[in-house]
């Protein structure tokens, strides 16, 4: 059975992956070197520090300790301000309904990112309450795919992991599921996430009787 409910953040209740790019877009452009949208799906789900060594990577950049972090700080700084100006319209379709559904069949519902913005984009976009425990970047010291950040999440809840479905839309975060002993549900295309228990083009598609139904152990 299923007491909780694990999700992801962005791309899964909401949109911040386009300010994600556009952040990240800007540095290569000061930079001076091409990142396109394609390159940018190598840093969905990914830690900030991981990110920015992928987008050197991509570059052809080698930078010290002290340059990156600088450039990580410039990244997020831009990204803060995107985020800034958040609000309830940019939820993604079938999020918000879900999240109540799930308040009123009585299953727990935790928030489990890998980001360290994660408040402010809850408190922007009103998604706040909905959540009994809410684990983000800030809490966690291993990044997806470690399983850590979901395995925190059903501590803080008091479910064991076998009674947690975990919601996510990038690899690593599937990955992390699994090795958290959860079930998952992808977000997005089967392409990607094929090793999710099931995978759905959003949360529109998703009901708790539905979740019920493919989960019945
Ligand atoms: P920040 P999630 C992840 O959030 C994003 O998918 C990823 O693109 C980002 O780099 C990471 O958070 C860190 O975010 O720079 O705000 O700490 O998908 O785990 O909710
Ligand atoms: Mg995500």
């Amino acid at each position: 059975t299923i007491h909780a409910c694990l999700f992801d953040l962005d791309g899964v209740l909401v949109d911040t992956a386009k300010y994600h790019y556009i952040a990240w877009k800007e540095l290569a452009d000061d930079l001076g070197f091409p990142f396109t949208e394609q390159d940018n799906e190598r840093l969905k789900g990914v830690s900030r520090a991981a990110s920015l060594d992928i987008l050197l990577e991509i570059g052809g950049l080698t930078l010290d300790e002290n340059e990156k972090a600088r450039l990580a700080d410039k990244k997020n700084a831009r990204y803060v301000e995107y985020i800034s100006s958040m609000d309830s319209s940019e939820i993604l379709p079938g999020a918000l309904q879900f999240l109540m559904e799930c308040r009123q069949n009585s299953i727990k519902v935790a928030l489990g990112s890998a980001s360290k913005n994660a408040m402010t984009i809850l408190n922007n976009t009103g998604l706040t309450p909905y959540f009994d425990a809410i684990i983000d970047g800030t809490h966690t010291s291993a990044a997806k795919p470690d399983p850590e950040v979901f395995l925190l999440g059903a501590k803080a809840l008091g479910v064991e992991p076998e009674h947690c479905v975990v919601f996510e839309d990038a690899e690593a975060g599937i990955e992390a599921a699994t090795r958290a002993g959860m079930t998952s549900v992808g977000i997005g295309s089967p392409a990607t996430l094929g090793a999710a228990n099931i995978v759905i083009p959003s949360l529109q598609e998703m009901k708790v009787s539905t979740l019920r139904e493919s989960f019945t152990s």
